[in-house]
This record gives structure tokens, C-alpha cells and sequence, in this order.
């Protein structure tokens, strides 16, 4: 009952103006909302991704996991004031079985493999606009030093034996699994090989004296430091399987392979004829990217937000936590879970032929698009299933047509023939809802708007915290429909200018949209970054004035002076977003049946 659960989880793919002004007003002005010292943005943090395999090209699932930490880290910028308390790194893992075979395959050398492919991670990472502080590479000279010290430590604490170790090891996952993770898979000539019963892979016997690890003495701490942590795994179904797995036994962990084997890797100090286990190797990255050993990484550690996939839970929820707590240090701070993208309903795969190139992607839709897609449809807690139309459609309704759409009305010469961010009449739309007078114009969908788009920064940073970036992407994309409702209902181009009566309120009606739109476009930052430059540059909004401590939504409702008041729009650069063409869905189709 346990395991079927664990297993469905990994395997699967009008208000008062009191009540406004209490509720966001305030709180937004005299704490500056989302800015630094309220919610610990000036404490360090570092964001990491996974170190990805370089036996094979990127995919979309690559740039996914590079994206959801891309947009954390760029949204914890826009949070805090110092960019030098942040760090983001991520990079490519080059050692191990995995790659020593698939080069033999390609009859390259190890490292002409590793250059190869991580030059293609490197150049889809810069093109899709990956902010990344840090790309490490496990071949590089610096995470040999960090790993090679990293085994001293366990070493000297007692924690590294020498031992026989005999199982199943499955190369392209790199892991050691007990029988009752093996099934045997029939082979196309009847006869049957043994498979990884999570991933399907081919395992093999494997049995060599190595250096073990002492794991089994972890499993109390690991459990005592989940329980005290419940934020340690996001989200919450992810912390529970680890707690789940820490039920069961927790064996003994083989750390090092014959070199004989394994050549392709880091030597155990002091004993060439062992390689150290890949994994470990791995998941040191983090360590050597914030200078580890040297004293400089404590001021980094253990600020640390690690996102992954749920395959490689169990490395960085147990294994890397009790190798951390081994060395005498503490576990990382948070881990991130995300699910996986599938094509048709599909595992992605090399051989099913059905991998989706990712630069392919960024060319059609555009980076911005193809980022806004991937942060908007994926959802971490299950896996989801990617097809072009699906892309096209949500791009033009959301982008093109719904917040291009509301910009453009906004601005366009027609109704704004002045191109300045008009005033803000408080006569027309004052701050106590309810009013009535001969000027009054403002309903009370209007304050239902003012106060979904005044707490839209701190809903969206919630969002972030959980790591539900779709849902932050989710409650904007409301409030953009919300927005054009009002448009629509106030229908701005029925109104003139030059009437006395008309003026005041046409100006406070685009004022609104305008301010709504600023709060998109600032939010939108970490997400479409180019995107929501060209919107926000429309709109005059300077380079300063972007953060979300600068937000100050509306700030002529709450009787504060607005800086954008009169304020001449920036040129007009084209359509925001401009309309995909459905014939554009060639790459893959949903499945009709
Ligand atoms: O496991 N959907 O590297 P890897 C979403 N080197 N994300 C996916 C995905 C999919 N279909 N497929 C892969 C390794 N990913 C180790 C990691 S870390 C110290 C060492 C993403 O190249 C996801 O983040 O197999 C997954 O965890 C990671 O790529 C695995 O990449």
C-alpha cells in the first residue's frame, strides 16, 4: 500500500475601503511589501540545478529543470536588493560508466564526448536566457580538488570501509539496486534479460571489493532532520515518499569502482586502483562551485536550494544529505522536486525517437514564449505531457491576444493619442467603494480588480516559495483577463477626450490599466524576461524602477503621488507578442484517437 502510493507519485507521469486600505494598502507602503528585510531576501542565497549527463544531447526536460531554478533565482533578485548574496550554477556531469560506454559507442574519447555535449548545453542554456552565475564542469581541475578532499573528510571521520560489494548495478542510471527492484524483461528472441524496475534500464551483476559508506548509521539523523524541516522537500507528497523509503532498510552504500571498470573518473586519494562512485563525485559539484574547501563556501552553505527531478530524489534527499551530514556539515536548506515531461503520454526517449529538441522549440515560439510555456504548463507534482498545439494555443491567448491585446489598447494613439501614463482622477474612482456622486464612475468589479492586482506580488511570491511557478503564472494570467474585463466594460475608445465630463474618467480608466499592466510586466521578470522588458519599456518604466520593492501598485488610490503620473510612454517597438500561426504545430501532434 505504501509502495503503490510512492510508486503512483514517481512513476507517473466589493470591499470596504477599510478592508482595502488594512488589507493591502498599508502594509504595502509602510513595509515596502516584497522588498528585502521582511521576508529574509538579505540573507545569501544559491540556487542549483542538477549537473546533467553528457551522454546525449539536451532535451526539454533539461531546459525545464535549468528554467524552474532560472526563474527562482531571477524572482529572488527582484526580491532583495544585493545581487552579489545570490548565486545560481549549473553544469554537466562527466565522469562515470554512463559516459566511459556511451563514448566507446560514439569511438570518441571520453573528453571529446564531454566537450562536445556540454558545449550544447551551454550554448541552449545562453539562447533560452539562462541568468546562471556558475557552469561547472566534473572534469574541471577545481571539482577534483573539492571531491578528492570531500573523501578525506569521510574518511578521517571513520565513515569509508573496505568491503565486498555484490548487487545489481544499472549503468545508465548509475545506482546500485537490491533484487527486489530487478524484474526481467523479455528481449525480442524470447529470451529475457534483467531490467531496473523503475527505470527499465539493463542491469548487471556486479561484484568487487570497494570502499563503503556508512549509510545505515544515517537513517535516524535523516529522519530527525526531515521531521524538524518540513519544508526541506518541496512539495510536501515528495518530503513524504523520502520519509516513506526511510522506513525501510537503509543498507550500506558502495562508493568507489574498480579502476580496472571504471576508469573515467576521480581516483580514490591515495589508492589508484579504486575510481570514486560517480554520484558522489556528482553531487559534490555543489560544494566546489562555492570554492569548497576553501573557507569562502561556508558563507554559502547551507543556503542552498537544490532543483531536480524526481528521478534522482533519492541521491540528493538521502544519499547527499547523509554524505553532508558525514563531513561534519548540514543538509541543504531546500530541495525541489518538479515531475517529469512526457510526448504523447510517452517517456521521452532516444530510442521511441520522440525526444523534443529544445532550440528547435526557442526558434518557433521564441524564448520568451517557449519559457513561458514550459513555467506555465509544467507542474511539479505530476508529470506533463508535451505537444505543439498545446503551445500555440496558450501563446496566443495568453501572451498575444490577452496581454498584447491589453497593451495595446492602452496605448495605441487612437485612445492614448497624448502616449503619456494619463492621471489618475480620484473623483471618478475614489478610494471608498460605495460612493455615489455625479462623478463617481468607479463599480465594484473596478475594486474587486484594485485589490486582486495590490496583492497579486505577495501572491505570486508565495507561489515562488511553494515552487508552483504555474500558479504564480496562473493568478497573473487571471488578473490580465481581470484587466481587460475592466477595459471592456469602461470601453475607453467610446469615450472623448475632448469632453470635460469624459476626460477625467477615460484617463483614470487607462491610469488603472497602465498600473495593472506595470505589475505584470514586473512580475513577469524572472519568466519572459525580454518580454517583459518591452512591455515595461512601452510603459516608461526605467531599469531602477523594476524591482518589487519599487512596485508601489496604484499608488494615487492610496493618496500617494504616482512618479509615472504624466509621464511620456517609451516608443512604440510593435505587437508585444505577436500571433503564432497554428500551421506552426508540425513538430508533434496530441494523439487523436
Ligand atoms: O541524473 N522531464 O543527469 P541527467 C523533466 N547527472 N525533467 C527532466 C526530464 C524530463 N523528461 N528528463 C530529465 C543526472 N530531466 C545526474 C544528476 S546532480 C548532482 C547529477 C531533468 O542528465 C531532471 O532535472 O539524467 C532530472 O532530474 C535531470 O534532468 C536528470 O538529468
Amino acid at each position: 500500500m505504501l509502495r503503490t502510493s510512492v510508486l503512483r507519485l514517481l512513476g507517473s507521469t466589493g470591499a470596504s475601503r477599510l478592508s482595502l486600505l488594512e488589507d493591502f494598502g498599508p502594509r504595502y507602503y509602510s513595509s515596502g511589501s516584497l522588498s528585502a528585510g521582511d521576508d529574509a531576501c538579505d540573507a545569501r542565497a544559491y540556487f542549483t540545478t542538477p549537473i546533467f549527463y553528457v551522454n546525449a544531447a539536451p532535451h526539454i526536460g533539461h531546459l525545464y529543470s535549468a528554467l524552474l531554478a532560472d526563474a527562482l533565482y531571477r524572482h529572488r533578485r527582484l526580491r532583495g536588493p544585493s545581487t552579489a548574496a545570490t548565486r545560481f550554477s549549473t553544469g554537466t556531469d562527466e565522469h562515470g560508466l554512463k559516459i566511459q560506454q556511451a563514448a566507446a559507442t560514439a569511438g570518441l574519447a571520453p573528453t571529446e564526448l564531454c566537450d562536445r555535449v556540454s558545449e550544447q548545453f551551454q550554448q541552449l542554456f545562453q539562447e533560452a536566457g539562462i541568468s546562471c552565475t556558475d557552469f561547472i564542469r566534473t572534469t574541471e581541475a577545481r571539482h577534483r580538488v573539492a571531491v578528492q578532499h570531500f573523501w578525506g573528510v569521510l574518511k578521517s571521520r571513520g565513515l569509508l570501509y573496505k568491503g565486498v560489494y555484490e548487487g545489481w548495478y544499472c549503468a545508465s542510471d548509475e545506482c546500485f539496486l537490491p533484487e527486489a527492484k530487478v524484474t526481467q524483461q523479455p528481449g525480442p528472441s524470447g529470451d529475457s534479460f534483467p531490467v531496473s524496475l523503475e527505470s527499465g534500464h539493463p542491469v548487471s551483476w556486479t561484484k568487487e571489493e570497494n570502499y563503503i559508506f556508512r549509510l545505515s548509521q544515517f537513517r535516524k539523523p535523516l529522519q530527525r532532520w526531515l521531521r524538524g524541516n518540513p519544508q526541506a522537500i518541496t512539495p510536501e507528497p515528495f518530503h513524504h515518499v523520502v520519509l516513506q523509503w526511510l522506513d525501510e532498510e537503509l543498507p550500506d552504500l558502495s562508493v568507489s569502482r574498480r579502476s580496472s571498470h571504471l576508469h573515467w573518473g576521480i581516483p580514490v586519494p591515495g589508492d589508484d586502483s579504486q575510481t570514486i562512485y560517480v554520484w558522489l563525485d556528482a553531487l559534490v559539484n555543489y560544494l566546489t562551485v562555492i570554492g569548497y574547501p576553501n573557507a569562502e563556501f561556508k558563507s554559502w552553505w547551507p543556503a542552498t536550494s537544490h532543483i531536480i527531478g524526481k528521478d534522482i530524489l533519492k541521491f540528493h534527499a538521502i544519499y547527499w544529505p547523509a554524505f553532508l551530514l558525514g563531513a561534519g556539515m548540514s543538509p541543504p536548506q531546500r530541495i525541489y522536486v518538479h515531475s517529469h515531461w512526457t510526448v504523447c503520454g510517452q517517456k521521452m526517449s532516444k530510442s521511441l525517437g520522440n525526444v523534443v529538441d529544445p532550440r528547435t522549440c526557442l526558434n518557433r515560439y521564441t524564448v520568451d514564449g517557449f519559457r513561458y510555456f514550459l513555467l506555465r504548463q509544467g507542474v511539479p507534482n505530476w508529470d506533463c505531457d508535451y505537444y505543439d498545439e498545446k503551445v500555440v494555443k496558450l501563446l496566443n491567448s495568453e501572451l498575444a491576444d490577452a496581454l498584447g491585446g491589453l497593451l495595446n489598447r492602452c496605448t495605441a494613439k487612437r485612445i492614448n493619442p497624448s502616449e503619456t501614463y494619463p492621471a489618475f482622477c480620484t473623483t471618478c474612482f475614489p478610494s471608498e467603494p460605495g460612493l455615489v456622486g455625479p462623478s463617481v464612475r468607479a463599480q465594484a468589479e473596478d475594486y474587486a480588480l484594485v485589490s486582486a492586482v495590490a496583492t497579486l506580488p505577495k501572491q505570486v511570491a508565495e507561489h515562488y516559495d511553494n515552487f508552483q511557478i504555474y500558479k504564480a503564472l496562473e493568478a497573473v494570467s487571471s488578473c490580465v483577463r481581470q484587466t481587460n474585463g475592466f477595459v471592456q466594460r469602461h470601453a475607453p475608445w467610446k469615450l472623448n477626450w475632448e469632453s470635460p465630463v469624459d476626460a477625467p474618467w477615460l484617463g483614470t480608466v487607462l491610469h488603472v490599466a497602465l498600473e495593472c499592466l506595470r505589475v505584470f510586466g514586473t512580475l513577469l521578470q524572472p519568466v519572459t524576461p525580454s518580454l517583459a522588458d518591452k512591455l515595461l519599456s512601452r510603459l516608461g518604466v526605467s531599469a531602477s524602477e523594476r524591482s518589487l520593492g519599487e512596485l508601489h501598485f496604484l499608488p494615487r488610490f492610496y493618496g500617494h503621488p504616482c512618479p509615472f503620473e504624466g509621464r511620456r510612454l517609451g516608443p512604440e517597438t510593435g505587437l508585444l507578442f505577436p500571433r503564432l500561426d497554428q500551421s506552426r504545430t508540425w513538430l508533434v501532434k496530441a494523439h487523436r484517437t
